[in-house]
This record gives structure tokens, C-alpha cells and sequence, in this order.
């Protein structure tokens, strides 16, 4: 049974290997997976994708090492230490790290909208990296532990560990203390880009509070890359941007910014409590005392389950910390905490069916959709409101996985090996046809496909020759 703390299988794959794929559907998929991770690497990093996001996002270079570490552990370890090379004084993680040869219309909010350096200086921002200040999913002492896992005599060669640990142990310090907003024992989100599940309507209500950014006050760069209709609306942008602007003009600082809109998100938290027990793995291997990692991750196990589980509906609902209630809505993100070690029995078994019931469809539809099939807002094609994404598939089947729910966790990964083989690595795709959305040749897509590939018990995927297969 595999666990999303456990070790890779190492099977080096080579650029040599790529280029001389063999014949089989399996050596195909892998040799494009490499081909995308290797085209999307900018000597430092990788860019979730050249056209759309040609930056350093956050949580998309940890799901990006856990998949490069197949190809090379080294580079791997360079994905994140260049993340975390960004990393703010006070412990944060930023969710953007700028590469200053892109110009500056490429993406927006761009540096100049951020102005980490200046804006950011009190939290400690650094002064020669241009960054964004807010924040993404802590994947990254998860993947640490995986990418050391992958070779562990070049990581130590390296020192990598010794040289990680105090960074991830400063972002997780920051989450469980500046980011507390709730005094509940779990991190709060400050703005939607935040969770990583940008547009997904269980921000709708808390959105809504928000007086948007006036349209012409910005250039959103997104639609010249990606159709309308599978990206967030104009009205959606001018939050976003309204909420960002005034973090900005606050510092950045939680302990002054008003924040109008705060969140506790289940997936999040469970990110936070997964990459907890591999910090205290990671400081184990560093000579440092793993302990009080073990007891952060049980607090906050007993604090995501007594604030945000809900018998009623079998899933994990995110609570609005403005109206102190639950958000009666179905995300994915409330299936997300099925990675957590130690869950209570009713609870997993409850999630497992919901899974499998009418609001997602598992074994029905593509993967995992990211809201609610029967939901009152929900749209198969656009973005987070309804499409099916990869990284979030990855987690569940490896929670599915840790439960015990092989068969479940089986045909889930065989889906994502199959959608990303049939899609060209989409970076979403619509639910019940799996026809790819968004963006093409999506990092994530290809590193996390490449995992599933190497794991010893991944069958073949049933490659389907062309998009839009019904699966009904
Ligand atoms: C804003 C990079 C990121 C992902 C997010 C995804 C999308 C950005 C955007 O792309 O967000 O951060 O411009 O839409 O929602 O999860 O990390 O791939």
C-alpha cells in the first residue's frame, strides 16, 4: 500500500531514456511527460507552463519535484531549493517567484503590481528577488522528504536535508502562528489564489463582500493564452486583485491587514499536516529532534477534524472566519484530508463513500471533479468550478491509497495516467468527457503522471487514442 510519505521506487530515468523510448504506451507517456518537464525547466526552475504561468509558482514546484525526481534527483532538489532561496524573512513561502527576464506584461499581477521588496521589506521580503506576498499550499517539506527519498546518498552528499529543514520548519512556524486568524490551532487563507483552488464557488459568499478593483485598473495577460469561457471572470479578477492590493498596502503583515476575506481550507490544513510528518522525518535524517513536528501534526489533526468536519455531509466543509460558519459546499478540498495519517475510522469511511456518491463520481467521471457534480453553480469547464485537475486526483488516490481503498486508488491513478496521455497534459480537463481545458504541456501534469508511472504497482494505462472519450 502506498503512502504519499513514502519513498519512491528509484528507476532512474535518463534524457538518454527519453529520446529512446521503446515502444510500449507506458514508455511513450513517460518519455513525454520528461519531454514537457525538461522543455519547461529554466535553469533554475520550472515554469508551471511557458505561455500562461512562465514564473515560479509555489505548490506546482513541489508537485513538479516529486515528478522530477524520476528524471533527476539533483535537479529535483534544485526546483525547491531555489523556492525556497525566495523565502521571506518572517518563514513564508511566496506563491510567486518572478524570473526578471520575463517581461512584465507576460503575467499579471506582475512584480511591479507586488512590489514585494519595497511593500514586503517590514516582513523581511528579500531585496533582490521580486516575489508575490501571499501564499500556496505547503507541499513543500512532502516533496523535500520524496525528492531526498528518491537518492538519499546525493541528498546527504548534498546536505539537502540539513539545509531544508530550518526553511520548512520557519514556513510551517509561520502558518501555525501569523497565520492562525482563527486561534483554532489551523492556518487560515487570505485571499482565493491562496488554497490553490482559485475560482472554486466555495469562495463565492466570501468573495462577494469584497468591492471589486475597477476593471480598467488592470490588464489581466491570462486570456491571451486560454479561452474565456475555462478562466475566472472579469468581476472574479477584480477581487482578487481589490484583496491583493490590500494585503499589499498593509505590509503584507497579517497582525495589521483587515483581511476581508478568511478562510479555513481543508486541503490546505491537510497539506500542512502531511508535510508536518515528513518535517518530522526530515529533521530525524538532519540530527534534529523530530518530536515536536509528531505533536504539531496531532494538534492540528484534532483541530481540522473538531473545526471542519461535518458528519452531516461526509466531507470536510471550509469555514468562513469573517461569519464564524461552515461553507455548505462539496470541493474536493474536503476530500483532500484523506492523506492525513490517524484519521478517525467513520470519517475516512464516510469520505470514501462520498467519493464515490453522487457529488463526485468516482469510477463515473474523469478523475475527480473539483466541485460538486449535482452542485447549484457547478461548470464543467470552467477552471476550479467543476473540471477535473490532476494534482488534486494525485492526493486523493494516494489518501485512497493510504485507507486501504486500493481498487479505488488503482483506477484513479490509471485515470490520470490515461487523461494526461490523452490531453497532451492538460492542465484540466471537464469531467465527464475528460476533454483537456485550459493550458497544454502543464508541468504538473506531466511530473505527477511520471510518479504514478513509477510506482511498482501501476498498471498500464488504457491509452486512449483521442480527447473526449465518455466515461457515463
Ligand atoms: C494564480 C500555476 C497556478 C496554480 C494554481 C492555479 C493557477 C494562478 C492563475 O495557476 O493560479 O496563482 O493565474 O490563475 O489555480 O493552482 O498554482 O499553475
Amino acid at each position: 500500500m502506498t503512502s504519499v510519505l513514502e519513498p519512491a521506487v528509484r528507476t532512474p530515468v535518463t534524457d538518454r531514456d527519453a529520446a529512446n523510448p521503446g515502444d510500449t504506451a507506458e514508455a511513450a507517456l513517460r518519455r513525454d511527460a520528461a519531454h514537457v518537464l525538461l522543455s519547461n525547466w529554466t535553469g533554475a526552475a520550472t515554469v508551471p507552463s511557458r505561455t500562461l504561468y512562465p514564473h515560479q509558482w509555489s505548490w506546482d514546484s513541489a508537485f513538479i519535484a516529486i515528478g522530477l525526481r524520476h528524471l533527476s534527483p539533483r535537479r529535483a532538489q534544485r526546483e525547491l531549493e531555489t523556492l525556497l532561496g525566495a523565502q521571506w524573512g518572517d518563514g513564508r513561502v511566496p506563491h510567486i517567484v518572478f524570473n526578471r527576464a520575463v517581461p512584465l506584461d507576460a503575467y499579471f499581477p506582475s512584480p511591479d503590481f507586488w512590489r514585494s521588496s519595497s511593500a514586503g521589506a517590514v516582513c523581511g521580503a528579500p531585496a533582490d528577488i521580486e516575489t508575490s506576498g501571499i501564499v500556496q499550499p505547503p507541499v513543500h517539506a512532502l516533496a523535500t522528504w520524496q525528492v531526498h527519498r528518491a537518492d538519499p546518498a546525493e541528498s546527504r552528499r548534498r546536505g539537502f536535508l540539513r539545509r531544508m529543514y530550518p526553511r520548512l520548519a520557519a514556513w510551517h512556524r509561520w502558518l501555525a502562528s501569523s497565520r492562525d486568524l482563527g486561534g483554532g490551532g489551523l492556518a487560515a487563507i487570505v485571499h482565493p489564489w491562496e488554497p490553490g483552488l482559485d475560482n472554486s464557488p466555495v469562495w463565492d459568499a466570501a468573495l462577494a463582500r469584497v468591492e471589486p478593483a475597477p476593471p480598467e485598473s488592470f490588464r489581466r495577460a491570462d486570456l491571451d493564452h486560454s479561452a474565456a469561457a475555462d478562466r475566472p471572470t472579469d468581476l472574479d479578477y477584480g477581487r482578487y486583485v481589490r484583496l491583493a492590493a490590500t494585503y499589499r498596502d498593509h505590509g503584507y503583515d497579517d497582525a495589521v491587514a483587515p483581511h476581508a476575506f478568511a478562510l479555513e481550507d481543508p486541503g490546505f490544513n491537510a497539506l500542512l499536516i502531511a508535510s508536518e510528518h515528513a518535517l518530522a522525518a526530515i529533521a530525524e535524517e538532519a540530527g534534529a529532534d523530530p518530536a515536536p513536528h509528531r505533536e504539531r501534526a496531532a494538534a492540528a489533526t484534532a483541530a481540522l477534524v473538531g473545526r471542519l468536519w461535518s458528519p452531516e455531509a461526509g466531507v470536510f466543509l471550509a469555514r468562513d472566519l469573517v461569519t464564524g460558519e461552515a461553507i455548505r459546499a462539496y470541493s474536493v478540498s474536503g476530500l483532500v484530508p484523506l492523506i492525513v495519517p490517524g484519521l478517525p475510522e467513520d470519517v475516512v469511511r464516510a469520505l470514501v463513500a462520498t467519493a464515490h456518491g453522487e457529488h463526485f463520481g468516482l469510477g463515473r467521471a474523469h478523475m475527480v471533479p473539483s466541485y460538486d457534480l449535482t452542485g447549484p453553480v457547478f461548470d464543467a469547464n470552467r477552471y476550479w468550478r467543476g473540471p477535473s485537475w490532476f494534482n488534486t486526483a494525485w492526493l486523493v488516490h494516494h489518501g485512497l491509497a493510504l485507507h486501504g481503498q486500493s481498487e479505488a486508488a488503482a483506477l484513479l491513478r490509471a485515470q490520470v495516467l490515461d487523461d494526461a496521455a490523452a490531453t497532451g497534459f492538460a492542465e484540466y480537463v471537464e469531467p465527464w468527457s475528460g476533454q483537456g481545458r485550459g493550458i497544454r504541456r502543464f508541468s504538473w501534469t506531466a511530473a505527477l503522471a511520471l510518479d504514478l508511472l513509477r510506482q511498482p504497482d501501476a498498471g498500464r494505462p488504457a491509452h486512449r487514442t483521442k480527447e473526449g472519450e465518455p466515461r457515463r
